[in-house]
This record gives C-alpha cells, structure tokens and sequence, in this order.
C-alpha cells in the first residue's frame, strides 16, 4: 500500500513538474488548465485589425490569431475608456458599481481592493503562476505615492505574483515602468517626484519652454512636463536612469512578456500582456516608424501586430502553442487625434478604424466598446466565425468555469461555451459605459437613454452619442444607428428601458438625470 503511494506521488509529481511539455508533445492536452494568456491592445478599432476589416492596414499576425481560433464579431469592453474596462476585464465587475472607476491620473491609489476577487487572483488560487506585463492604469498605492520607495499595493496584491508595468499611460507622468513594487532602474541619488497639482520649482514645461518639444507637439491637454521630447499630462522631476524610451517600450514589454512565458512555462502561467499601441503618444520604434503610410498611429498598430506575432512565436517555439488559450482584446474603441500633432488625422486617409460601427474612443455609439475580440486554442477550439455577444467583463466566470474554480462576482457571465465555439450565444444583455455615462444592448437592440450635453466632442472629433432624446437601434439592420426607432418602435424602447433599469438599479435614475457634461 506504502508503495503504492509512493508511486501515485511520483506519477502526480512528475505531471505537475512537466505539464506543458508532456501535454504539448502529446496528445493529452488537459482541459482545464492550458495557459491562458490575454492581450490586450490600447484603443485598437475593429477596423484597424484587417481580419475584420480588409482595409488600408494589414494586421497579419492578429488575422493569423484569428484564423486559428475564433473571431468574434460581437466582442466588447465594458467601456469606451481605459481604466473602467481594465477595472471590468480583471475584476468582473461593471465599472459603473465603483465611481472612482475613470480614466486615471498617473498618481492615482490602486483602484481595485485587494480583497476582491481578480482574474489573476481566483487563477492563482487554483495553482497558476500569473504575471502582467504592459500598461497598468488601474492605480497603485494608497494615494501620494513615494516613487523612492517600495509601494505598498500594486497588482502584486491583486493576485499577480510578477508584474513589470508604466503605471497609467505613456502620455502620463511618472514615465516610467513599475517592476512588483519598485521603479526600475531608480538611483537614490535622483529621486523621482511627481504631481497632478503643480509643477516643481524651476522645471520646464511644454508652456514655458516649448523648444523641448522634439519629437511631438500637444493638440490638446498634454502641456505640462516635457519627456523624451514630447509633453505629456502631469508634472515629474528627477529619476533620470529610471525614464523609459519611448521608441523602445514595445520591446521592452515584449521581452519582459517572453521572459515571464520562460520562467513559468514548466506549469500553468496566465499572462496579463497590455500592450500600449496604439495609444497617445504613437512614437513606434524604428522597424516601424513610417511603415504604414498612415503616420504613427499606424505605424503603432503594425508594432502591435508584430508583437502578437512574436509572442505567438514565443508559444510555438516552446512547445505550447496547443497549450494555451490565448484571448486578444481591445480597452476600446478608436481615436485619430487624441491630443497630440501626429499626423493620425492627416494621413488616415480611407481607413475606418470604428469598422461599420459609429462612433469611437469616449463615445456611447456602439464603436466606443464594440472591439476586436479573437479567441484561440488550437487543440481544444474549432476554428471560425462567432457572432455572440461576449463581453470581456465575462472573462473572471468563463476562465472560472474552465480551471474548476467557485469564485464568482455579480456582473460576469459564464459565456465559457461561447468562447470556445460551444455555444452559438453569450450574454443575453450588456450595460455598457462613455464618461460616467450608460448605454444598453440586448441581442440585437442597442439603447441610449436621453442625455444632454454636447453631440460631438470636437477636441477629437468623435460623436459621444449623447442626445436630449431616447434612442433605439437595430444593430442588425442597422450597425452604424443611423435610423433612431425610438419613435417607432416605442413598445421596445419601453422594454429596453425597463431591462436596463432592472440591472443598473439607483444608479440609472442618477445617471440619466445627471445636467454637467463630462
Ligand atoms: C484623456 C487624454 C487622452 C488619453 C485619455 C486616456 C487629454 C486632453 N486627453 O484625458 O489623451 O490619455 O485621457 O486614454 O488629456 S485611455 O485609453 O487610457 O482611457
Ligand atoms: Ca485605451
């Protein structure tokens, strides 16, 4: 009996030891614990990835993505900014339950409690190694943040064992990246400072001194310190070694991304890899710069897309392609000029970065959140074509669902047969959400409710899909609302209505009474 023990533990060691290597090699491919690895690009427009729309870009290694496992085509963040669909993505909570779920300053505490339940944190739980790598913009600290010192909560406390970050955005001060609780590459002979109130004695700004502006000028916002030649929102003195490159940030994240794939790939990992492209600033490294005929913006995006490729090479190199779920997402929707002179504008040309869809980044219209949103594992998932609605707020119970896991949260669906071709449908309805503000989709119905304030945000020349009146699509017939049939069709307007207000509760009245623009 004792020795047969003693070879059952062998037998279960040496499983867990070799678990990718055995299961890639043979055909024993576990269903319950392949790698998982999400990638998550910053405002990609559906129509930026050519899989979805054969336009101007060409996007080859996500379209590679795609054909392997599936596209959906009713894929969707929470919300058409970035740090409420990162709160949603990782916490499977709509960002509408916490108010401080808004786009971030770069100082800004963690906005995620640690006690909750985060995708890395209930993986974690069931045996995975789990790193982020990329953009953050969730937050870090408890507010008034000593850049000099160990910080006391990062995503290390949110169930990342590793994590190597910027800490907001790239057009955000401190600039540089955040590894577990340090700055990395900080000297204690010049420390870092940084503040969202005011700048520091005798240093420069884009205003006062705007022959620093090398490399970028800013359109709007964007006038405070000058870095690397280019302003950026916020003010930052010192920590001179410790500033990143621009040029060099997609490098740098994917080889921090790569290398976290070989410190675990003996055992389940998940890999949280938010990459920064194409978002403000679009300052692409030299491979790149002005290789897609539609300036930095695309230039950015083909960066993207050579990381996806590298990565995804990466994988098959180490044997564990057939081993990992690989999900690849968007924070939200498109914008040309968000806030800098790069020719994003100028040289788009025909490009339709929304895709069929209207709107884009910060709008309520349907390509605020409607994103590229490809699924792939070539073992276990059939390839094609999906139509359900998922939404990336549904990845915390889905990935639940697959690793055995009980944790669950109030607002993420289990959609885990959707994701792997399964299921023909996902989630039934979906509350999604622009500048504190609410919209709707039910199958195929997509609602507004009035709200005042300005049409068109012109500063980025996006329509925020905010009117004084209800409006009521039909994104089948009509996937770019052009028809409002909320005269029309008022029997459905009423129950879109009432849907929304069953799941939104005290919030909705608030919301939709609210009088100040964003
Ligand atoms: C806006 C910035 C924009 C971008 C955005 C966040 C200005 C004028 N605009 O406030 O450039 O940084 O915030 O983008 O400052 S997100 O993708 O991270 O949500
Ligand atoms: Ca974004």
């Amino acid at each position: 009996m004792k020795q047969l023990l003693f070879f059952v533990v062998i037998a279960l060691l040496g499983c867990q030891t070799d678990h990718n290597k055995a299961t890639a090699q043979s055909k024993k491919i576990p269903a319950t614990t392949p790698n998982i690895l999400i990638i998550y690009a910053d405002d990609l427009g559906y129509g930026d990835v050519s899989a979805y729309d054969q336009g101007t870009l060409k996007t080859p290694n996500i379209d590679q993505l795609a054909t392997s496992g599936i596209r959906f085509t009713n894929g969707y963040a929470t919300s058409a900014t970035c740090t409420p669909s990162r709160f949603a993505l990782l916490t499977g909570t709509y960002p509408w339950r916490n108010e401080n779920a808004k786009i971030l300053p770069g100082d800004a505490p963690l906005l995620i409690d640690t006690a909750a339940v985060t995708v890395a944190s209930m993986l974690k739980k069931q045996g995975y190694a789990t790193g982020v790598v990329g953009k953050w913009h969730l937050g870090l600290g408890n507010g008034n943040v000593d850049w000099n010192k160990a910080i006391a909560k990062t995503p290390n406390d949110l169930g990342f064992d590793e994590s190597y970050i910027m800490a907001a955005t790239g057009d955000r001060v401190p600039t540089v990246y955040v590894e577990n609780r340090k700055v990395a590459g900080l000297q204690a002979s010049d420390p870092l400072y940084v503040s969202y109130e005011k700048n520091f004695p005798g240093q420069p700004t884009a205003l006062t001194n705007p022959e620093l502006m090398t490399k970028m000028k800013w359109h709007h916002g964007h006038n405070q310190s000058v870095v690397n030649g280019i302003p950026r929102i916020g003010f930052m003195k010192g920590g001179k070694t410790a500033v990143w490159t621009d040029e060099t940030m997609a490098d740098v994240f994917l080889s921090k991304a790569e290398a976290f794939i070989d410190r675990h790939k003996k055992n389940p990992f998940f890999l949280y890899y938010a990459l920064h492209e194409p978002h403000v600033p679009r300052v692409p490294g030299e491979k790149f710069a002005g290789k897609s005929g539609l300036g930095p913006r695309g230039d950015a995006i083909l960066e993207a897309d050579w990381c996806v490729g590298e990565i995804m090479k990466k994988l098959k190199t180490d044997g564990l392609l057939d081993n990992t779920l690989v999900i690849l997402s968007s924070d939200n929707g498109p914008v040309l000029n968000d806030g800098y002179y790069d020719e994003a504008v100028e040289k788009n040309g025909k490009h339709t970065p929304w895709g069929k869809f209207r709107g884009g980044k910060y709008s309520l219209f349907d390509a605020g959140t409607h994103v590229p949103f490809i699924v792939s594992w070539p073992s276990r998932i059939k390839k094609g074509v999906s139509d359900a609605v998922v939404c990336q707020v549904d990845l915390l119970a889905s990935l639940a669902a697959l690793v055995g896991s009980t944790d669950k949260t109030t607002d993420s669906e289990n959609v885990l047969d959707a994701l792997l071709g399964k299921a023909k449908t996902g989630r039934p309805n979906l509350v999604l959400e622009a500048s504190g503000r609410l919209a709707f989709r039910a199958g195929e119905w997509a609602f507004i409710p009035a709200y005042p304030g300005r049409p068109l945000n012109k500063e980025v020349n996006i329509e925020t899909g905010l009117s004084q009146t209800p409006q009521l699509y039909n994104l089948q017939t009509d996937p770019g609302q052009r028809t409002n049939l909320a005269t029309t069709n008022p029997d459905k307007l009423a129950d879109m209505e009432k849907q929304m207000k069953q799941i939104v509760g005290a919030a909705y009245q608030a919301k939709t009474d609210e009088l100040k623009l964003h």
